[in-house]
């Protein structure tokens, strides 16, 4: 057993004293803070999702804001994804590519105002990112990271709970639309989204100072419905085929590759960040594509700390980027990112540490 000390490096989440107090028993870093990951059941954490209603510290999702004349032109720039028809109240999932058309995150951008965004996202520094950029073509726009910490609650009775929490009207929110508002005197934007496919919604906490309230009072109302704490789940989302940029992806893959072609619009201006790059990628074909690969072997062998190797004939072909035992398929499953002459109905070696295991390509996602 060893223990975390947060400092102002390693920022706790303000929902971090609620994690411990439920029995957080793992966490990873993401955005240089402390994210759990599990409360030392996973099998209950698992079903929780799928059947009833779990309540994550997803507070590591921060929020980069753009705020000032030239926000939304510099949102414009920093995504290939048309935001021409975005409303206020609306959000969108959007990549972020670099020059080169390499995918660096994959954030939900929330349009608060015609002057102010949120970029709610994934693990890298995009703060640093949009600041430069704004700089270098010279954007009257303010680049901070607000005081916005997300709670997630996830699972087919999310709603319910949500609902009796906040009123009927969370019902009708669209996915990605979201709500300022106050609960009990919090302020929080409240969002229909989260990262799994079994619904939900996300209360984005705009006071620090109220994460063991704002916790607590989710807690408590959702004790009907049986909630219970939880995390980003590797199983769900990979049976689900979210995509983790950084995990799934490496410094060379573009959006085409693992099947985020659909969120980059090629006609976009040509001052879009990484454009020039992508049409050219488009014209030309990828060169790998993201499968998955279902395991032989009965018992959970999830992956270590190195994507491993796979074989086709003898001859490697790509990566297993992630790997993960699904309780629903009663399977070791996981992403390739393979050369695209690699096909579905293929069966592969994965070169793992104990030896090669024989894998199945299959389409994605899985459920
Ligand atoms: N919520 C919030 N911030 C986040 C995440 C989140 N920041 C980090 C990370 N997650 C960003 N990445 C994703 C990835 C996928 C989705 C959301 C955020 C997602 N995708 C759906 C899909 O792929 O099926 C729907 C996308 C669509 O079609 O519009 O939900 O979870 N606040």
């Amino acid at each position: 057993m060893f223990s975390v000390f947060p400092t102002a490096r390693l920022r706790p989440s303000p929902f971090y004293e609620s994690a411990v107090a439920e029995g957080m028993t793992a966490a990873s870093i993401y955005n240089r803070m402390i994210m759990p990951t599990s409360y030392g059941d996973p099998a209950a954490e698992y079903w929780r999702l799928i059947n009833g209603v779990s309540q994550w510290d997803v507070g590591v999702e921060r929020q980069v804001q753009l705020k000032g004349p030239d926000a939304g032109k510099l949102a414009q720039i920093l995504s290939p994804r048309d935001l021409s028809k975005c409303q206020v109240g609306q959000g969108k999932y959007v990549p972020l590519c670099n020059h080169r058309g390499t995918i660096i995150n994959d954030p939900i951008l929330l349009k608060l105002d015609e002057d102010l965004y949120w970029l709610s996202i994934a693990d890298s520094d995009v703060w640093f990112w949009a600041s430069a950029i704004a700089a270098e073509r010279g954007l009257d726009v303010q680049i901070s990271e607000p005081d916005v910490s997300p709670m997630a609650l996830q699972g087919p009775m999310a709603e319910d709970v949500v609902a009796h929490v906040m009123g009927d009207w969370v019902r009708g929110l669209k996915y990605f639309w979201f709500k300022e508002t106050e609960i009990e005197g919090i302020p929080v934007a409240v969002q229909r989204s989260g990262w799994s496919k079994q619904g939900g919604f996300e209360i984005y906490l705009k006071d620090g100072t109220q994460g063991t309230r704002l916790w607590n009072i989710f807690k408590e109302a959702g004790q009907p419905w049986g909630i219970g704490p939880g995390a980003p789940a590797t199983a769900e989302r990979t049976e689900s085929g979210l995509v983790s940029v950084g995990g799934d992806t490496d410094d060379m893959t573009n959006p085409f590759e693992v099947r985020l072609g659909k969120y980059v619009d090629l006609d976009v201006a040509d001052d879009v960040v990484g454009i020039q790059a992508l049409r050219r990628i488009k014209a030309e074909g990828i060169k790998r594509h993201q499968l998955g690969l279902v395991l032989d072997g009965g018992i959970p062998e999830p992956l270590g700390f190195r994507r491993e190797d796979i074989r086709l004939e003898g001859e490697i072909i790509g990566m297993m980027t992630n790997c993960v035992w699904s309780p629903r398929i009663h399977a070791n499953i996981g992403y390739a990112l393979v050369s695209v002459d690699a096909k579905v109905g293929q069966t592969v070696e994965v070169m793992r540490d104990k030896g090669p295991v024989s894998a199945t390509l299959v389409e994605l996602p899985f459920l």
